[in-house]
């Protein structure tokens, strides 16, 4: 019998993690690479492409960095071209890009609403959509889309990010329906609340050096009692891009510290 842990090899892959200049896709590339897998990755600044490449250098990894905004299909169509000649036609995708609007929705504005739509939900449509016909060409693929606890849990100022996430659960299963036939999984990491540079406001120290009440209010409704960390993600990155899921599609995996298991901390 094979050792099992070659199920989880991505030796000779080919991956594309997008927006992992920093934060949780930078640690779910980080992985991929460590299990073999060839890195391109995207983000929309020179200065952010810069140092994650020092960043990538630091870990031994050759990642290969494109500037490119996921919500432009021609830039998109463009870099999965140059992906393709430059390291091969690609195996995994994992649509991480996004970003979060906190405001009260009667002051949001449509525009504000519709930027929130446009990079968290349009964008992995966009993506995907380049990468899916190389997939079927090559007989394999798997795509995994970052969704949220907003994918099932609304609160007060995340209208759009909500909406988002929630739409791209339903957009992963509809991929894995679409596609699964063509031998394509496609599946969903739902992070809890996890310490990056995107959650920072909501972890900022008061003026008396306490706790922000939302930092305590977290750690109050995590059974694991602490914010997760972006390298939480990197074992269930590796999962879903390996031949060890092969047979798992359009399920979203939540990697919450049980957040959703539990109803919060009794008075
Ligand atoms: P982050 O620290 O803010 O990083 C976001 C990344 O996305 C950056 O590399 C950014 O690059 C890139 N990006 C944003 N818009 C882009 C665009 N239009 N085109 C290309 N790249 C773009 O966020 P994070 O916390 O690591 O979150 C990563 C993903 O996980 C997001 O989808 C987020 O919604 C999701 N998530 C986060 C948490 C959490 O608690 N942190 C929980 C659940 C889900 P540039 O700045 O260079 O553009
Ligand atoms: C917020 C947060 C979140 C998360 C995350 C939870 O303001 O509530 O930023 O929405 O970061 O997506 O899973």
């Amino acid at each position: 019998m094979n050792d099992v842990s070659n199920l989880f090899s991505l030796e000779g892959k080919v991956a594309l993690v997008t927006g992992a200049a920093y934060g949780i896709g930078f640690a779910m590339a980080s992985a991929l690479a460590s299990a073999g897998a060839r890195i391109a990755f995207n983000c929309r600044s020179q200065e952010h492409m810069d140092k994650a490449l020092a960043e990538y250098k630091k870990l031994g990894i050759q990642a290969k960095g494109y500037l490119c905004d996921v919500t432009d299909e021609a830039q998109v169509q463009a870099m999965v071209a140059d992906i393709d000649k430059d390291l091969g036609v690609i195996d995994i995708l994992v649509n991480n890009a996004g970003i979060i609007k906190r405001i009260p929705m009667t002051q949001m504005s449509a525009d504000e609403f519709r930027q929130v739509i446009d990079i968290d939900l349009n964008a992995p449509f966009i993506v995907s959509k380049a990468v899916i016909p190389g997939m079927i060409e090559k007989g394999h693929g798997k795509i995994i889309n970052i969704c949220s606890m907003m994918s099932e849990l609304g609160r007060e100022t995340v209208s759009a990010y909500a909406a988002a996430k929630g739409g791209l659960k339903m957009l992963t299963r509809n991929i894995a329906s679409e596609y699964g036939e063509y031998n394509i999984q496609c599946n969903g990491i739902g992070p809890g609340y996890i310490a990056t540079p995107q959650t920072a406001p909501l972890r900022e120290k008061q003026a008396d050096g306490s706790r922000h009440p939302f930092d305590s209010f977290i750690i109050a409704k995590t059974p694991a009692a602490r914010w997760g960390v972006p390298e939480d993600l990197m074992g269930p990155a590796v999962f879903l891009a390996s031949d060890a899921s092969n047979f798992v599609n359009g399920h979203i995996l939540y990697v919450d510290g049980g957040i959703l298991a539990y109803i919060g901390k009794q008075p």
